[in-house]
């Protein structure tokens, strides 16, 4: 028998690290509001990437097709991260085919017939706010990304059409700067994500993600994982654009852990023994891995620079260190095949992390006070590691656009020896500062959103 219980089902992006901080807000939700029925829907693959150790009571997982063909579905048989393109595309199609709706019925089942009342999911699902406008429900989505990339998917169609922008196949290297969209204008076109001007345009990932600039719109709140202050003009933008905009960021702070983190003790026991903001943290993010020429570079730069250092480094990719690095670097640095990032940030020998522009590690960064040397390589990236030297001017971008010895020792000894580096550090800890007012205090904005946010639940 259907009761009013509120029923709040979340779809999540089952790729990458997108699962994470809309897993993060389900737990807040089902910790904050008990009486609510909170339902997870994802892939049987991306709940093993999540940390499942806490569930509440009234948080159930619900598994979503993911589209593939059988040939893939034995555990091992994974197609190659290179497909990831070609998986997406697939998981689409089922979703579009009715996957989505089928998982919000198995979702009322298994909470005994509690009839979903509000539809939140990843905003690259935008066919989520069609199903929930079937079931005449809301459709609150959550970017996981950065502002700047979310704007930019914004002004897709100014941005094809502007004069010296939307003009071809060079555009991937073109510096001019995005004073079209006064928001984005400390931005090149060169920063802009690819499928906007640049790439394969009709590619599934540039269709998914200008269906969803323009669906976004008609959502009942957009939510975002940053602060208020942190962007002040794109955070207008969104106001004037959404009918809600809700940043209640840095959501690794909202609802910690947020990815399962390995025993990985002694790389915090390792940084004990360091002195303060002298060791450099490396790491490209949850799966992708620097081209292999590059990562030989950036181990002869970080040997040269006799820094001391931390790296996550995927297994697969230490074959591409150069010969004898590990045992000549053995008193120097620290490799690991997963950190505990949140915690190597927040220790005080930590004194630049060397990435990607991924947006949780920005956040993380930036909340910890630590500079950043950003190697970025693909969609919001480049936005965010343009944000980070440019805009908040808190690290630099590595020179050239790659990695390389020379700009590796150039770029460490800028961030940790010198002047503009301690003025990095100042602004750094100042945005760290905002961001912890945000998520802590009862009055802080980040707080205040997702008692705002709750209310849109029911
Ligand atoms: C995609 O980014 P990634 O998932 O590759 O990278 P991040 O957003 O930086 O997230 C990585 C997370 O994994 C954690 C780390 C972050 O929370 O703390 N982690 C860790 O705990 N230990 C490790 O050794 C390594 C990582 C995408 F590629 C980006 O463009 C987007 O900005 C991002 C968000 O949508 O998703």
């Amino acid at each position: 028998m259907a009761t009013a219980r509120p029923h709040v089902a979340l779809i999540a992006f089952p790729f990458g690290t997108h699962a994470a901080p809309l897993f993060a807000l389900a737990r807040a939700i089902a910790a904050a509001a008990p009486g609510t029925a909170v339902s997870f829907l994802s892939t049987a693959r991306s709940f093993a990437t999540l940390s499942l150790a806490e569930e509440s009571k009234n948080l159930l997982l619900v598994p979503v097709a993911d589209g593939l063909p059988d040939a893939f579905q034995a555990p091992a048989a994974l197609p190659p991260p290179e497909h990831i393109e070609q998986m997406i595309g697939m998981f689409m199609a089922a979703a579009a085919a009715g996957s989505l709706r089928e998982a919000l019925t198995a979702a009322e089942t298994g909470n005994g017939g509690v009839r979903v009342s509000c539809v939140m999911s990843d905003a690259f699902l935008w066919m989520a706010g069609e199903v929930a406008e079937a079931v005449g429900k809301p459709w609150v989505p959550l970017w996981t990304g950065g502002p700047a990339g979310l704007s930019a998917h914004l002004y897709t169609d100014l941005l094809r059409s502007a004069d010296g922008i939307g003009d071809g196949e060079t555009n991937w290297r073109n510096e001019k700067l995005l004073d079209c969209v006064p928001v984005l204008g400390a931005h090149r076109v060169s920063d802009l994500p690819e499928g906007i001007v640049f790439g394969d345009l009709d590619a599934p990932v540039s269709r998914l993600l200008h269906r969803m600039a323009q669906t976004l719109p008609k959502a009942a709140a957009v939510l975002l994982n940053t602060f208020e202050g942190l962007d002040p003009a794109i955070e207008s933008d969104f106001a004037a654009k959404f009918s809600k905009s809700l940043s209640l960021g840095p959501l690794h702070l909202l609802a910690p852990p947020f990815v399962p983190t390995p025993r990985t003790d002694h790389c915090l026991l390792w940084l004990d023994g360091r002195a303060p903001a002298t060791v450099a943290y490396v790491s490209f993010g949850s799966f992708m891995s620097p081209p292999p020429a590059e990562l030989a570079e950036l181990a002869e730069g970080l040997e040269a620079s006799g820094v001391e250092f931390l790296w996550s480094l995927k297994d697969e990719a230490k074959k591409f260190l150069p010969p004898g690095f590990l045992e000549r670097t053995r008193d120097k640095g620290l490799v690991v095949s997963w950190a505990p990032q949140v915690e190597v940030l927040q220790h005080a020998a930590v004194g630049v992390f060397v990435m990607h522009g991924g947006w949780n590690s920005v956040l993380e960064s930036i909340t910890a006070g630590v500079p950043m040397i950003s190697r970025p390589f693909f969609g919001d990236q480049r936005m965010n590691a343009r944000s980070v030297s440019h805009v908040w001017e808190v690290g630099v971008v590595v020179e050239g656009g790659a990695m390389t010895k020379d700009g590796v020792v150039r770029a460490l000894e800028v961030v940790l020896k010198r002047e503009e580096g301690r003025r990095m550090r100042e602004k750094a800890s100042k945005l760290k500062a905002a961001g912890m007012r945000a998520v802590v205090r009862p009055e802080g904005s980040s707080k205040v959103n997702f008692k705002k946010f709750l209310e849109i639940l029911g």
